[in-house]
């Protein structure tokens, strides 16, 4: 049986006082839908299923280049994070799982560690490898790059880092690599643009050829940052050759804030679907680069278009489409159990918008260049309010109707407060 963080009992209370308000807002809802051909119970059932893995380094206090403010209770180890996940999931209903980061969250035993997560019913999702920092006692520095290093055996020790943490994913039960690479430039000229690459496919091969079968590696891909003139892996044609350089268990990742402004996220997913490397999300959101701000917080119309082309996939049936869905963000001045909880909701929201989307009658005004009607039935489905459908798909599975209310109300964070002890600085993880 899986291990509660929160009373179940103290759930249901908390839902008790919404639940005739919610099931009457559902109603009215279910009855707009039905004059759109919609069945508002097939749309819940299909939320109620879908998650959102959470990152581990997410439950701890985000920081910027210039300051880190920690908050009260933070987790302090990989056990401490896992309770917060659990929490998290035990009132969203959204967060399934958890991504690990190594070696951030390494750990003796990482069958314990399962055994741990499984109790409190999460899976692992896919693990991270880190080389965009050097660790205590590390041999090689990544100063000057990781996989695409130009010494040899900094290579080599970037790649022996990639081969363990699939290592540690088998025995955690997780699916996939997630490999994000700092390397760059600074100024022109300080590095060969192609022989860089190649040495960045010819590491990437070495780790490939270290997958087990039934597993996929996702290639990461950012514009800038750490370095700020040049990036091995810069943008999504970038990544999309590396993925078809690999094979068939490569695919890319789309972290939506590692673009430039205006980019055109939802037609690079289009077309990474199209061609059947779409591997995967880290979602956030972003106003100037790559902020790492609450998904949906800043543009929820580019999110909920994002899950339009996904909701097109499904729908057309698209050939290799299972990507992950991860969050990826920093929380610096929230409380990141309630920034976690808030994202994943608006990561549901928009896949319930995108699942109310009149398919036939977009593709009839796109058939007639009606752009007009095309974009009103993508605004219609947007502008619909589905909260209801989010909180009785969390209400029919004893999760919370409202999860910021009955987290404030549980005094969770005052609780560990008292014995976690504040930690001034920690791993704020801006990926
Ligand atoms: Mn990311």
């Amino acid at each position: 049986m899986t291990e509660t963080i929160i009373d179940a009992e103290f759930i249901a209370e908390q839902n008790a006082k919404v639940l005739e308000a919610t099931q009457s807002d559902y109603r009215a809802l279910g009855e707009q839908l039905a004059r759109r051909g919609k069945n508002i119970d097939e749309i819940k059932a299909r939320v109620s299923t879908f998650g959102v893995a959470v990152p581990s380094w997410g439950v701890g206090t985000g920081g910027t280049r210039f300051a880190r403010f920690p908050g009260a209770g933070e987790p302090r180890h990989i056990f401490d994070k896992l309770e917060d996940c659990a929490l998290i999931h035990q009132l969203s209903g959204a967060t399934p799982s958890v991504s690990l980061h190594f070696p951030w969250d390494r750990v003796d035993d990482p069958i314990e560690l399962k055994g741990r997560g499984n109790a409190l019913g999460l899976g692992f999702d896919a693990v991270n490898s880190n080389t965009f920092q050097d660790q205590a006692n590390q041999t090689h520095s990544y100063k000057y790059g990781s996989l695409s290093h130009a010494d040899t055996a900094t290579r080599q020790q970037a790649i022996d880092h990639n081969i363990e943490c699939i290592s540690f994913g088998q025995a955690l039960g997780s699916k996939a690599l997630t490999i994000w690479v700092g390397d760059g430039s600074n100024f022109p000229g300080q590095t060969n643009f192609a022989r860089q690459f190649e040495r960045y496919l010819d590491s990437a091969k070495k780790i490939y050829a270290h997958l087990p079968p039934d597993w996929r590696v996702f290639t990461e891909h950012k514009m800038f940052e750490p370095a700020f003139y040049s990036t091995v892996v810069q943008d999504w044609g970038t990544n999309y050759l590396i993925a078809t350089e690999l094979g068939d268990q490569a695919f890319c990742l789309v972290d939506l804030g590692h673009h430039a402004p205006n980019v055109n996220i939802e037609m690079i997913v289009s077309r990474l679907i199209q061609f059947g490397k779409l591997g995967g999300f880290h979602f956030n959101d972003s106003k100037y680069g790559d902020d790492d701000l609450d998904t949906g917080s800043i543009d929820p119309y580019r999110l909920f278009l994002v899950f339009n082309e996904l909701v097109d996939a499904e729908h057309n049936a698209a050939p290799d489409f299972n990507p992950a869905h991860m969050l990826d963000q920093s929380h610096n001045v929230t409380d990141p159990i309630e920034s976690l909880m808030v994202s994943a909701m608006e990561v549901q929201r928009a896949y319930a918008q995108a699942l109310i989307v009149n398919r036939p009658a977009l593709e009839h005004a796109q058939e007639f260049n009606d752009a007009l009607g095309a974009t009103t039935i993508l605004k219609t489905a947007f502008r619909t309010d589905v909260s209801p459908i989010l909180a009785m798909a969390r209400a029919d599975k004893g999760n919370s109707i409202d999860p910021i209310a009955t987290y404030r109300a549980s005094g969770y964070r005052v609780r560990v407060a008292k014995i976690r002890p504040a930690i001034a600085s920690g791993t704020s993880g801006i990926v």
